[in-house]
């Protein structure tokens, strides 16, 4: 047991040996490929909840089922499409899904990305549907869901065969299947359709769920709702995205009753009940503090030197994909305004936006990344002088340790998102904060703001008037409140950190009675 008297993550392992834990996820653990000089190498999972996952498949040998996108993906697998993962220390099975290049533009860059991003995250004008990404996302859930069947249905035919699985379950289940995200919305219906109660089905859904006026436009929002009702616990970041979704089903599913007491959804005619549960996701707060301590001594005069940040400015930064839900335009309309109401912080202060291109082959995509540049150049044009500029743009993905170095040593964060299901780089500024001198300036509408909100320094990314005098407010703190509010926050990340989140989706999905806490019910 952890000091708090949750079951710890080694607590929760020492359970899950027993079962075969499956994990479904779009992105793979491991990706094959091959070099320049034709030699196969492969990329590992860097940071987040793919390395947080790692070691728990690998302790209870299970399975992992993924997208095969890797070039040299396929020569590495057998007739089963598996491969045996680490490369150099075998201990888990990684089961590939192979997608036609018109399946990932359909179903990931289609109705995934162009649907369900912008619905959960309520940015309504920029979801577009076609019917043939939704027939695809249907097709891609079968493909994923087969996968599953298979392995399941191969573990069912070895624990006939081998010794016979002993576990102290209040079920039968000898599978676990945790599905990862919103790119499985059907799928874990498929599974059920196939396998009945052989397996535990259990979601964990990153991104928010919207309020039931944004989520009642979702074409086939009642065939979501039943895809993702097939699992006994479907998991979300914060209460409100639980309430939310209860409210959904509450309103569009006529065969479903709600009990809003007990969090539960139990559906006409059959005895299938599905829980819903918020477990707010946390980083790996020690791995981080590791690598922002360990660039050498000189790390942080050499970034200043590279990018031309004068001695003694205050350095802030934001860290995002290049995605419109993260308000990066936002931030830099009230950078902007600072610089003109506060003149005092001309030459005083430089903002790095470390921006990292993503889904690039969407159009509102690649227009945002023309709209922040405009932006930075405007910016620059208008405020920078000889030897300073006021905003620095660095769009190359950075090493782990460069990262976290850069997050020690900026004396602030901002993360602005218009939506946001949790937001991990709040969470890792804190946790490369060792020295804790620096402030985080949050958005209230990230699912962070609830763990986070208190000590940090709260905004509403579209006030940009209110948003520039915080960051004023910020850069003007004295060193003993910025340190009493960092101790504040580290406190709550080091609780709340990806192992503990692990233990307690897992402690839950086994145990199929837990209420819902005293928080999820004080929220709603
Ligand atoms: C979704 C939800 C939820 C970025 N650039 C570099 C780099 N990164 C890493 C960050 C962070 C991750 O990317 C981004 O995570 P976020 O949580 O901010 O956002 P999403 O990608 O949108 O994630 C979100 C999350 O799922 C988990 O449930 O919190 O709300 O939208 O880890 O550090 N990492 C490195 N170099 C870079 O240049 N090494």
């Amino acid at each position: 047991m952890s000091e708090s008297g949750d079951p710890s993550l080694d607590d929760v392992l020492s359970v899950l040996e027993a079962w075969h834990l499956v994990v479904v996820s779009n992105r793979q653990p491991y990706r094959h490929t091959f070099d320049e000089d034709d030699e196969i190498a492969v990329d590992r999972p860097a940071g987040g909840l793919t390395a947080g996952l790692d070691p728990v498949v690998q302790k209870t040998d299970g399975t992992w089922v993924a997208w095969g996108d890797g070039d040299a993906d396929r020569e590495t697998t057998d007739d089963n499409d598996a491969v045996r993962v680490p490369p150099e220390d075998p201990a888990y099975t990684l089961k590939r899904v192979w997608l036609s290049e018109s399946d990932v533009a359909d179903y990931y860059y289609g109705f995934s990305n162009r649907v369900l991003w912008p619905l959960c995250h309520s940015l309504v004008d920029r979801v577009t549907f076609e019917d043939r990404h939704w027939e695809r996302y249907r097709e891609v859930n079968q493909k994923f869901a087969d996968s599953v069947v298979e392995t399941v249905a191969s573990d069912t035919d070895d624990s006939v065969d081998d010794t016979p699985s002993d576990h102290d379950t209040p079920t039968d289940y000898d599978t676990v299947v945790w599905f990862q995200d919103y790119h499985f919305g059907l799928a874990p219906q498929f599974v059920r359709e196939s396998i009945g109660d052989e397996a535990l089905l259990s979601q964990f859904w990153h991104i928010p769920w919207p309020e039931r006026e944004v989520f009642r436009d979702c074409p086939h929002g009642a065939e979501l709702l039943r895809g993702l009702l097939a699992n006994d616990l479907l998991g979300f970041h914060v209460p409100a995205y639980c309430a939310n979704f209860l409210d959904c089903v509450s309103t569009m599913l006529p065969e479903a009753a709600v009990d809003w007491e007990a969090w539960t959804v139990s559906l006409a005619d059959t005895d299938h009940r599905s829980r819903v549960r918020a477990f707010p996701m946390g980083v790996d707060t020690e791995g981080i503090a590791e690598y922002a301590a360990a660039p050498d001594e000189g790390f942080w005069e050499q970034f200043r030197a590279d990018y031309g940040i004068l001695d003694d400015q205050q350095v802030a930064v934001g860290i995002d994909r290049l995605d419109y839900t993260k308000g990066i335009p936002e931030r830099l309309a009230a950078i902007e305004r600072l610089l003109e109401a506060h003149p005092n912080w001309l030459g005083e202060f430089t903002y790095v936006q470390k921006a990292t291109p993503s889904r690039t082959e969407i159009p509102e995509y690649r227009e945002l990344g023309r709209q922040v540049d405009r932006a930075v150049e405007r910016i620059n044009d208008r405020f920078g002088t000889d030897d300073w500029q006021p905003i620095i743009e660095i769009d190359d993905y950075l090493s782990e340790e460069a990262l976290y170095g850069l997050c020690r040593h900026s004396d602030l964060a901002i993360v602005s998102s218009l939506a946001d299901g949790m937001n991990l780089v709040a969470m890792e500024y804190v946790s490369a904060q060792i020295d804790r001198n620096g402030v985080l300036l949050l958005s209230e509408r990230a699912g962070a703001d609830e763990l986070l909100g208190d000590a940090a320094v709260s905004i509403d990314p579209t006030d940009t008037e209110t948003f520039a005098s915080r960051l004023d407010l910020a850069l003007s703190m004295p060193d003993a409140e910025r340190r009493r509010r960092m101790t504040a926050l580290r406190s709550t990340v080091e609780t709340t950190n990806i192992q503990s989140w692990m233990a307690d989706v897992f402690a839950s999905t086994l145990t199929l009675d837990h209420p819902p806490t005293e928080t999820d019910v004080r929220t709603r």
